[in-house]
């Protein structure tokens, strides 16, 4: 999608702060961070929102949430995180290519 700033940041035109990059996500520092820990997680194929997801992007999400536990561990949060993916815009949703937030806090 041409018009997308996450696919941008997937071609390398905008360059994101990367937390970790596979095969099929990538994942960085979200730019307006709600905790001390706030990582985006994206699929690298453009889906706008959790309701076009079909049963052919089950592996996907399953590698959004094993990306969601490595990022954890990098960050140093694994025992004090929690992940949110907003769908729509009264869902909070404001970039619509589908993302895996991770909040996460640093153990006391
Ligand atoms: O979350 C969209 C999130 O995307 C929001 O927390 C800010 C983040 N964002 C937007 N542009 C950028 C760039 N350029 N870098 C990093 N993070 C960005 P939503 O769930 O759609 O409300």
């Amino acid at each position: 999608m041409s018009d997308c700033i996450f696919c941008k940041m997937i071609d390398g035109e905008i360059k994101p702060d990367i937390v970790l990059e596979t095969d099929s996500v990538l994942a960085f520092h979200d730019s307006n961070p709600q905790a001390p820990t706030h990582v985006l997680i994206i699929p690298k194929q453009h889906i706008p929102t959790m309701n076009d997801l079909e049963p052919e992007d089950v592996r996907l999400m399953g590698d959004l949430s094993l990306a969601a536990r490595k990022v954890a561990e990098r960050e140093g949060v694994s025992g004090n995180f929690r992940t949110t993916i907003n769908c729509g815009r009264d869902g909070g949703q404001l970039v619509f290519h589908l993302h895996m937030h991770l909040l996460g806090w640093p153990s006391d």
